[in-house]
């Protein structure tokens, strides 16, 4: 699997451009959030879902997966070859949370201790190489990057792949569903391979307003 994330790597996606440092980033108000990583996390579950938490030790109930992806945050820099670990979240939808749905689902939410949010088409999300990751480059994730558990889905922007996972929704009716930020900037996929950096704009306007934005945020980031 490693090496086919590699071999589709070789060009990078329409309008981004490699970064040789993986920086923390994200939404300005989240970032000085600290995880406590000591803790023993629980996800909790909402939706159409007759239960309320996955545990660390149903996690480990899984196969465990790693998995090399580059990084692509919508603000048009890319990360290569980032080494991620964990648990592959088709496995934790089949054997955690189907069994216990109620009702057809169309859309998965992902919800952060930051009270960050971003969703996931559940066709999208069943993907492969879409993971719920705990350790990064063979460490433990950082609070920097995620921990204690983040959303790997490298097809889409990097706003796609929450961050100290909290709680996790599953929706019938994904129009249901009301970004956190302005509906333009959030597409409901946010295919890199597509450019779909946001809504109703084509995708390389977006290209313009979001790089002046990428210095200040990295330095904001860093705290
Ligand atoms: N909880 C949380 N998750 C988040 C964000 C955030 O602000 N809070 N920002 C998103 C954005 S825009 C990007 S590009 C990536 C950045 O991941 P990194 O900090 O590991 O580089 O996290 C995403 N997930
Ligand atoms: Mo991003």
């Amino acid at each position: 699997m490693a090496t086919q994330a590699r071999e589709q790597s070789i060009n990078l996606p329409p309008g981004q451009q490699e970064r040789q440092d993986f920086p923390r980033f994200g939404v300005w108000t989240f970032a000085d959030y600290q995880a406590d990583v000591t803790d023993n996390y629980e996800i909790r579950l909402a939706g159409e879902i007759d239960s309320i938490t996955i545990t660390q030790a149903d996690l480990a109930t899984l196969p465990r997966i790693e998995q090399i992806s580059d990084f692509h945050c919508v603000t048009t820099w890319s990360y290569r070859d980032v080494q991620w670990g964990g648990y592959r979240f088709r496995d934790v939808y089949e054997q955690l949370i189907q069994p216990k749905l109620t009702d057809s689902i169309e859309m998965v939410v992902f919800r952060a201790r930051d009270k960050y949010k971003s969703s996931l088409l559940l066709e999208d999300a069943l993907q492969d190489d879409v993971l719920l990751a705990d350790t990064l480059n063979g460490k433990p994730l950082s609070t920097k990057h995620g921990a204690p558990l983040r959303v790997v889905a490298p097809a889409h922007y990097g706003y796609k792949n929450v961050k100290h996972l909290h709680k996790i929704e599953f929706l019938r009716d994904a129009a249901a569903y009301r970004p956190r930020s302005p509906r333009f900037i959030e597409h409901p996929r946010a295919r890199v391979s597509h450019e779909e950096r946001g809504r109703y704009l084509p995708g390389w306007i977006f290209r313009y307003l979001y790089r002046p934005l990428i210095g200040m945020t990295v330095r904001r980031m860093k705290g």
